[in-house]
């Protein structure tokens, strides 16, 4: 093998090996049999089938040996557990927001504040929508309307903070139905729908800015915020010296609450929380938290899940950290990139998005061309990617019709400290392979349609 000499010097992952967890290889007729079974689903197959999982980096992370040490120290106390004490610090150390409410994922989080807040007839804004999150919106009885600007739905545009708000969109909508019908703005940091894409500081503040001016509270989805962190201290002019830690905070700072899936920053395998400055809304979430997920000192986790929360928050700040793992992720794009595959730029912060529409041009959408080429990732190599199209964007709550988003992506997620750049190399010659033999893969029909978040448990054949 010709080795061409390197232009720049690499990062390592900053960490070593100290267990392993053995992979399990199939042939290709298993496969064919397995995902035939699943529905041409990626949600329905066994992990046990899979080879390499790239479906999300949900809870999907590695803990550190601090944090299984951690672990061991649960006080499994049903009432005022230290580690919820310790947790509760950690937040306001890292986040700055004043109270916690822990929540077992992030949507428990998002179904008591979007409870709370919207009543029927209400908008909510947001930086393009994400699926649990529109859920609950709707079943408080809000709309959700998309405000991030035109740019994310283009997979080609290089905007460096496609997952800024659109002002003027925000304006428009506030003049048009009334602030009073707007419990708050919705923000993520990073955008996941997007293609894991942040918003900029300034945005950030503009927003504060423009929502203060109409009374409108404004709450942040921090579920990936760290790593929005991250992205504003590389691209945003002023930030390049100041710490991720110091960035978080500043970003936490414009936001009135925040929902949390600690499944993904927080590097651990299960819990969320909700987090909020004003007292009495505090009070209504801790006493809602009771009826759903549990008590206010536990929501619905184990004493031991909110110990390795506390600690993985004083992991996922580490510079060394950080580069290594958007670095992995931009290692897996430039290589796609590089043979020319189409997928969406910039590379995000959790995932390569692989442009289904282009890569699979001769299927229309609605024939779920993303689901299809999820499904044949898997034929070819056992790796596991998720659809991120028309199934996942469901049907409009009003007209019953499919919506049809901009953006038919797969979605090659990885999870946090788990695989090694050996696994994306497997994962993008597989990729390579089946784009080369593109033109003969065919679309689907869907034959089974749940009523919630269907991209879950939906069913396919092929046409
Ligand atoms: C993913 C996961 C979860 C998530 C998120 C953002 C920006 C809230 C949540 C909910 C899991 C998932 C969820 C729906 C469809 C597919 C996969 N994202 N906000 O893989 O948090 O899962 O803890 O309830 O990304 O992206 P939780």
């Amino acid at each position: 093998m010709k080795h061409t000499k390197p232009t720049r010097r690499s990062w390592a992952e900053p960490f070593k090996i100290k267990v392993v967890e053995p992979l399990r290889t199939t042939t290709r007729q298993h496969r064919m049999k397995a995902i035939k079974e699943a529905g041409y689903n990626t949600f329905l197959l066994r992990s046990e089938d899979v080879y390499i999982d790239l479906l999300t980096d949900s809870g999907t992370n590695a803990m550190s040996d601090y944090q299984w040490a951690g672990m061991m120290l649960g006080d499994e106390a049903y009432a005022g557990s230290r580690n919820f004490y310790y947790l509760e610090s950690n937040m306001r150390k890292f986040y700055g927001y004043k109270y916690l409410v822990p929540t077992h994922q992030g949507r428990g989080a998002e179904h008591i504040i979007s409870q709370l807040l919207i009543k029927p007839g209400d908008f909510i804004p947001g930086n393009m929508y994400f699926t649990t999150t529109r859920e609950h919106q709707e079943r408080a009885g809000g709309t959700f309307v998309d405000i991030i600007i035109d740019e994310a739905h283009d997979p080609e545009s290089l905007h460096p903070f496609k997952g800024n708000v659109d002002l003027q969109k925000l304006e428009a909508l506030i003049k048009k139905v009334g602030a009073k019908k707007i419990p708050y703005v919705s923000v993520a940091a990073t955008v996941n729908m997007a293609g894991g894409q942040p918003i900029s500081m300034e945005n950030m503040r503009a927003v504060r800015k423009l929502a203060d001016k109409h009374g409108i509270r404004v709450i942040l989805d921090a579920t990936r915020a760290v790593e929005n962190a991250y992205f504003i201290k590389l691209r945003e002019k002023g930030y390049a010296r100041k710490s991720v830690a110091a960035i978080l905070k500043e970003l936490c700072s414009c936001t009135d609450a925040a929902t949390m899936s600690g499944k993904k920053d927080l590097l651990v395998n299960i819990g969320g929380f909700l987090a909020i400055n004003d007292a009495k809304l505090y009070d209504e979430a801790r006493n809602m938290v009771v009826v759903f997920e549990g008590l206010h000192t536990y929501g619905g986790l184990a004493g031991r899940d909110m110990e390795a929360m506390a600690r993985g928050m004083e992991e996922m700040v580490k510079a060394d950290y950080l580069r290594a793992r958007i670095g992995q992720v931009e290692y897996l794009g430039e290589k796609l990139l590089d043979w020319s595959i189409p997928i969406v730029k910039p590379i995000g912060g959790h995932a390569v998005f692989l442009d289904a529409k282009k890569i699979l041009e001769h299927i229309p959408q609605d024939r779920f061309p993303a689901q299809a080429l999820a499904a044949e990732i898997y034929l070819d190599s056992g790796v596991r990617t998720m659809e991120r199209g028309i199934v996942s964007a469901g049907r409009d709550s009003a007209t019953g019709a499919h919506h049809h988003p901009s953006l038919e992506l797969v979605r090659v997620t990885i999870p946090r400290r788990v695989y090694t750049q050996a696994h994306m190399d497997v994962t993008a010659e597989s990729i390579l392979a089946v784009y080369e033999n593109r033109k003969k893969v065919r679309g689907l029909k869907m034959v089974y349609e749940p009523k919630y978040l269907r991209f879950f448990q939906a069913q396919f054949e092929k046409i």
